[in-house]
């Protein structure tokens, strides 16, 4: 029996694309915060200059898939973290938008085999969305965590992708 463990520490060439969405940015610029926060305490270089990490910023979550697939498809990343934040209005726009990122991204990494971490919130209310970005906990350093260990996880896979 084999046992693949991805590890959160061993980040040494591990390069990172992020997608963040600049749609209620109150909430999604929280999550990028704590995302990068985790990112630099497990060895990432998250500094203006550093060749381990990149940020594209798009309007709003419709557009994070596009974006993830360039990057994902560029080769130059081993991981991609997608941040968004949909909250529901008095419309069915959320539930368009909502439907498209998550189908969306996880296209993306099917069709790439690049890992690509889903932290969209979708909420009811900015008060949830806020619970999730900082007021409670902040999802963002989850996100940066899962990014970490996927990474690793696929260098360690002995299997061609
Ligand atoms: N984009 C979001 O990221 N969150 C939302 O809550 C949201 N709402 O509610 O409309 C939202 N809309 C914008 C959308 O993602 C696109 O940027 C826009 O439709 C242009 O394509």
């Amino acid at each position: 029996m084999a046992v693949f463990e991805g590890r959160f520490t061993e980040v040494s060439g591990l390069r990172i694309g992020i997608v963040v969405g600049r749609f209620n940015d109150l909430v999604t610029g929280k999550l990028l915060s704590a995302c990068l926060d985790a990112l630099s305490r497990h060895g990432i270089d998250v500094a203006p200059t550093s060749e381990q990490l990149d940020v594209a910023w798009v309007p709003g979550s419709f557009e994070i898939p596009l974006v993830a697939q360039r990057l994902a498809a560029s080769g130059r990343y081993q991981v991609v973290i997608t941040l968004g934040a949909v909250i529901r209005g008095d419309t069915p726009h959320f539930d368009y938008v909502c439907s498209e990122v998550s189908k969306g991204v996880a296209a993306v990494a099917r069709d790439t085999g690049v890992p690509v971490i889903f932290g969209v919130l979708t909420t009811d209310t900015l008060q949830q969305a806020l619970e999730r970005a900082g007021i409670k906990s902040n999802l963002g350093w989850s996100y940066a965590l899962q990014a970490l260990e996927m990474g690793s996880l696929m260098r360690v896979l002995p299997f061609p992708g």
